[in-house]
């Protein structure tokens, strides 16, 4: 390659000094990155192929082969047309709410690309999915109020699980759909960690997030506490962004002896954050509990009571949320969020496309396309196809969840959790022990990352044959779980009422906790200096957004960095590929950018390893290619 690139250079033709040619030349060494490039997949896939992706652990494969996702037949070279964001851009956020209130029909939000598939597969969803129908999208459905792409669990998981750039993700989305507004979910302090970071990091997270593409914050607090989301809301508005401040919904509005989480309540923290300076208000029923009574009631108090657009967010896994949805649009709520029709349901969110047809001849009907719709659906039944072995075998939906309150994203992955923990068969323990919980901890918000602290606690329970009541009225000292007293300490921030004081003081064992938010006593991070011991850490030149992943996750990170300098950018990889490998002959192309792909196939292998490493044999591009793994133990 490096001699054909000499001997075809003009320079070479017009017969100059050859040395200083060659000296002078760099783009004659271009090759060597592509074939690295390729090198270092060949590495990765001979990898799957001998010791199988880790993330299929324990997990059983599909039959394959699995048959390509049709993509809707749409020419896209066309010119995008105009969309909701040219709305945005040109009014700016606050223009932008208000012509939101102003529309009589209902905005959509869709979530498949992030919490549909953090709810029904572990978040799993890749990038190389998205960027595939993304500019369908563009063309498709310019006027959806949003799609939610990003934040949630699908940050973390995409370094830890998937090997992939977040903030690249983001960027790839936004450069195909420039006309469709990104909405991303921000847990505030907690940003899209588990944990509150100091105020600058949450504010550089932010910044990052809108540099790279984010239009719309859905910001909420894991348990409703306006003074905890402050800093996040105000580094939005800065950015430029629409923040939509969010109350998270949970309890029964028309339980008498559950009055904690009444209309009172909610109307109360929704003019704080009004006050507080969101554009928008937002609903997240994240366990799906607000039932269609709940959704109607609340949605009229707040429209008469604030005067922000309102978009309601719900799961289905009771399997009767569209109603709530529904009974919403009729109470007047300005936008709801859904799921395109192969990615909704169960602990998803309620299907979008039967809810335009509900609305088919009615005042709220949504600008949108049906039958687009349908086909962008098409497009996702095949890709959740890929994805099976991350599903929670759950068929139906559960009414149990009015009892337990799992968020929809948690449900899944607490049961994989009990599963893993040996717990399979007392999984009825676990979902009453996650009530009982609830109740000792004062009946708090669970979402994430408080959820997640109730979701422990409750495995605990079950793993030590314990409940609630032992632990309440025992003389003796137990080892509680590292989140449930950090949990205790104020270290997620404090609900409005505060925590029961008798299991605080045995929970922490006489340590006093915090008594204001925590990033008020985090000392702010020095970034610079942290970009410097990331820089060493992974031996690479960290970027703006890198830096805001660091932050997030410093080991994640570094374990990332590791994987992509070893195997490079697998997010370019088909997902079977990536999960499954190749088998013997089978063909893929791998797009590295536009114009230029590989086409890498599996000749065979080598049968018994030799000197521990097995040989595979790859043609790439038609030249053979040998790649050595050594087969793990
Ligand atoms: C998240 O924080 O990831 C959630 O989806 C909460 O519902
Ligand atoms: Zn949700």
């Amino acid at each position: 390659m490096f001699l054909e690139n000499v001997i075809s250079h003009p320079q070479f033709l017009s017969g100059e000094a050859i040395t200083r040619f060659i000296d002078t030349t760099p783009e004659l060494f271009k090759f060597t990155h592509r074939r690295d490039r390729a090198s270092r997949l060949l590495r990765f896939i001979g990898n799957v192929v001998v010791n199988g992706n880790p993330e299929m652990k324990g997990r059983s494969k599909p039959a394959l082969p699995l048959a390509e996702p049709i993509v809707p037949k749409i020419i896209l070279d066309t010119k995008i047309p105009s969309g909701t964001r040219d709305i945005l851009l040109e009014r700016g956020a606050q223009g932008f709410a208000d012509w939101m209130k102003a529309q009589p029909q209902v905005l959509l939000t869709d979530t498949t690309m992030r919490d549909a598939h953090q709810s029904l597969f572990a978040t799993r969803m890749r990038t190389h999915d998205m960027v595939k129908i993304a500019p369908h999208y563009a063309q498709m459905l310019p006027n959806l109020l949003s799609m939610e792409c990003w934040g949630g669990a699908t940050f973390d998981v995409a370094m830890r699980f998937l090997k992939e750039d977040p903030f690249a993700r983001l960027r790839e989305l936004r450069a195909a759909v420039p006309n469709i507004p990104f909405q991303m979910l921000l847990r505030a302090s907690n940003a899209v960690g588990y944990t509150n970071y100091p105020d600058n990091v949450v504010r550089y997270f932010v910044q990052q997030a809108a540099q790279n593409g984010v239009d719309i914050f859905r910001v909420f607090d894991s348990l409703n506490w306006v003074e905890n989301m402050r800093v996040a809301m105000d580094a939005v508005v800065e950015a430029g962004g629409v923040c939509e401040g969010t109350i998270c919904y949970t309890g029964d509005l028309f339980d008498p002896t559950r009055s904690k989480y009444n209309l009172a309540y909610y109307v109360k923290m929704a003019k704080e954050l009004e006050k507080a300076g969101a554009h928008v208000l937002g609903i997240k029923d994240m366990a799906g509990i607000c039932r269609p009574r709940a959704a109607s009631a609340l949605v009229k108090a707040l429209k008469e009571e604030v005067g922000l657009p309102i978009h309601f967010h719900t799961h289905d896994t009771s399997g009767i949320s569209a109603a709530s949805v529904l009974a919403a649009i009729e109470a007047g709520v300005d936008a709801v969020d859904g799921a395109l029709d192969a990615m909704s349901g169960l602990t998803s969110q309620p299907n979008l496309g039967a809810i335009v047809a509900a609305l088919e001849g009615t005042e709220r009907a949504p600008n949108v396309d049906l039958n687009h719709m349908k086909s962008l659906s098409t497009y996702w039944e095949g890709v959740r196809r890929f994805y099976s072995p991350f599903e929670a075998d759950m068929r139906a939906g559960t009414s149990d969840v009015y009892q337990h309150e799992m968020p929809g994203g948690q449900y899944t992955n607490l049961r994989e959790q009990a599963i893993a923990t040996g717990l399979e068969a007392r999984w009825p323990e676990v979902s009453r022990a996650y009530a009982d919980v609830n109740r000792a901890f004062g009946d708090i918000v669970k979402v994430t990352p408080t959820s997640k602290v109730v979701g422990d606690m409750a495995l605990w329970l079950v793993l030590n044959d314990l409940t609630m009541h032992d632990v309440e009225t025992a003389e003796r000292d137990f080892d509680f779980p590292e989140s449930v007293i950090s949990l205790f300490k104020g270290e997620l921030g404090l609900p409005p009422d505060g925590f029961p004081l008798a299991l605080q003081n045995k929970i922490l064992k006489g340590a006093a906790p915090l008594t204001e938010r925590p990033g008020a006593s985090l000392p702010p991070a020095d970034l610079e200096a942290v970009r410097a011991e990331a820089e060493k850490a992974t031996g690479r030149k960290i970027s703006d957004a890198d830096l805001a992943s660091y932050l997030m996750y410093p080991k994640v990170f570094r374990d990332f960095a590791e994987h992509q300098s070893h195997y490079g950018d697998v997010s370019k990889l088909p997902t079977p590929v990536f999960f499954y490998g190749l088998a013997e002959h089978e063909e893929a192309t791998v797009d590295l950018e536009p114009g230029k792909s590989l086409i890498m196939t599996l000749q065979g292998q080598t049968e018994v390893p030799s000197d521990g490493e097995i040989k595979i044999f790859f043609e790439l591009n038609g030249q053979p290619r040998t790649v050595r793994i050594a087969k793990a133990a």
